[in-house]
């Protein structure tokens, strides 16, 4: 069989309803289902080169070569792969973000559904999205999502082998066209990285299992805004979601604290415009940064009360967007 090199693009995507705990750290398997809007623009290219004359996986991010915990989480995705296709040969990775990393903005979700995608097409195989949604999850959780474009559930699941605990789309970008605006927080790497958080929080955190409950309403809430397309609906169950999970990190031992004085202003700001009858509302991941999400009229307003604020070092405004797809001679 002979393989060709593949190049794929993912983007990023944002937590409406919020993925913070695992049922299974290997397969990356969640407590909870999620629902996500996958953003335009910002994530990552991977270009994957099947090679009969590598003995390894070779892998480079943003120029420098991999580390050993990326190494290992890239592993688990080529292993499946070639098992799926029948083959030992291993393969040259190149992958370049275009988001930063480790800041709180998704981006081993949008680097492990590029990687699903341009490894699944450099190997032959022919996926559809929702069992490449499942390839992806093996790299990171949050990745599952990113192979689908516009608003996506990523289900919960049953089964111990995650066969079930896969992502499907819930509305395309055309359906609902909303924006993003992107308050940059900056304060370098995060400290913790997400799954150990998540561990930590499910041990420590007092608040961790009604955590757990909330997502199931608020996933179903979201469910029922995105068919109805009621921006004040997501808008108050995102918030909620969002801050009920930083209640529970911040209850954590010791405790999560991935804010900063200008996330905190931004989400007062948030505030303020909609209680003045502007369509926009906040979330935030495990970073300092602030997605806010705004309907097309109000990217101006958005922006510009944003970027008045100290501390705020970057904005960028986005679309929601498709999903992962090849790029051609990428
Ligand atoms: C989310 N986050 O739903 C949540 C909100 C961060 C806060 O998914 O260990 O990097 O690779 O499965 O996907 C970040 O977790 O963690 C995340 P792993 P991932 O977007």
């Amino acid at each position: 069989m002979s393989f060709e090199r593949a190049a794929a693009f993912a983007p990023i995507n944002i937590a409406l309803s919020k993925y913070w705990g695992k049922r299974d750290h290997e397969r990356n398997l969640p407590l909870a289902p999620s629902v996500s809007v996958t953003l335009a623009e910002l994530g990552t290219l991977s270009v994957v080169a099947p090679s009969e004359e590598l003995e390894g996986n070779m892998m480079v991010i943003n120029d420098k070569a991999a580390d050993a915990k990326a190494l290992v989480r890239v592993g688990r995705v080529m292993r499946t792969v070639r098992e799926m296709a029948g083959t030992e040969v291993r393969a040259g990775i190149r992958s370049v973000n275009t988001v930063p990393t480790a800041q709180g903005l998704a981006s081993s979700a949008s680097a492990f559904a590029a990687l699903a995608k341009a490894a699944t097409t450099a190997y032959g195989l022919e996926l559809d999205d929702q069992e490449l949604s499942k390839i992806a999850r093996l790299g990171s959780g949050s990745a599952t999502r990113s192979v689908h474009g516009g608003f996506v559930l990523w289900r919960r699941g049953e089964e111990d082998d995650g066969s079930d605990s896969l992502a499907e789309q819930l509305a395309s970008a055309e359906d609902w066209p909303l924006r993003a605006v992107i308050a940059h927080i900056g304060v370098g790497p995060k400290k913790v990285p997400s799954g150990d958080g998540m561990r930590l929080s499910a041990d420590t955190s007092p608040f961790f299992s009604a955590w757990i409950d909330t997502c199931f309403t608020d996933v179903a809430e979201c469910l029922a805004a995105i068919a109805a397309r009621d921006f004040e609906r997501l808008a108050d169950v995102t918030e909620s979601n969002c801050l009920a999970m930083h209640a529970t990190m911040l209850a954590t031992r010791p405790g999560l604290i991935y804010w900063q004085p200008a996330t905190v202003a931004v989400m007062h700001a948030v505030r303020a415009l909609r209680a003045a009858g502007h369509a926009a509302f906040f979330t935030i991941d495990a970073g300092p940064s602030v997605v806010v999400l705004c309907e097309a009229g109000e990217v101006e307003t958005v922006s510009r009360t944003l970027g008045g604020i100290e501390g705020v070092v970057k904005l960028t405004r986005t679309r929601i967007g498709g999903g992962a797809h090849i790029v051609p001679n990428g």
